[in-house]
């Protein structure tokens, strides 16, 4: 399954969203084309009464004349006949953040150390991402464990973004916030 191919990556097997609540901190990051989270980025899922899943988002952004802040976005999970793949619309805080409606995948995860997400924006004519984001997380912020390290490569290898990765680092830029 290392043909590259959107419709052929494996996702999680009989994903439990209410396992997977709580607080993730990005340890690594795939970017997008265009404006991304640029570091910083802690995510925050929740299950409601009703069972659908949301979450919170921030991380540090630089938006248009250069001016740094912390955006502080709100996602909801549109279900979908795989249970680890959502639709997640997305919208910011303030009105000048970001809003989007993304494929939203859990590749991988063991629900208490380590998650792999992936979304394609764009599939290209010959099947494989021609716009994508991914980030791995972690349920510890000083990152991975070491024994986590070689599933996540695998399992960015098995999306096509190996190497393609840039450590999300936490200053505290969006403590408070
Ligand atoms: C994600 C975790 C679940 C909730 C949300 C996420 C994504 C957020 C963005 C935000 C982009 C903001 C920008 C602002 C200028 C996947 C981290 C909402 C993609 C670019």
């Amino acid at each position: 399954a290392q043909d590259c191919q959107v419709s052929n990556i494996q996702v999680m097997q009989n994903f439990d969203r209410s396992r997977y609540t709580g607080r993730w901190y990005a340890v690594a990051k795939k970017d997008p084309v265009g404006l991304f989270l640029l570091d910083n980025v802690v995510a925050q899922f929740s299950v409601d009464e009703s069972g659908k899943m949301t979450a919170t988002a921030h991380g540090r952004v630089i938006i248009l004349n250069n001016w740094e802040m912390c955006a502080n976005m709100f996602g909801t999970f549109e279900d979908t006949p795989d249970p680890a793949k959502f639709k997640m619309r997305y919208w910011g805080a303030a009105s000048y953040l970001q809003t989007g409606n993304d494929d939203h995948w859990v590749i991988d995860t063991d629900y208490d150390n380590y998650a792999i997400h992936y979304s394609c924006r764009e599939v290209d004519l010959d099947g494989t991402c021609l716009d994508g984001y991914s980030f791995i997380f972690s349920r510890h912020p000083t990152g991975l464990r070491p024994e986590d390290q070689k599933i996540v490569t695998n399992k960015k290898k098995e999306i096509c973004f190996l190497g393609k990765y840039r450590r999300v680092g936490h200053t505290g830029f969006c403590e408070g916030s």
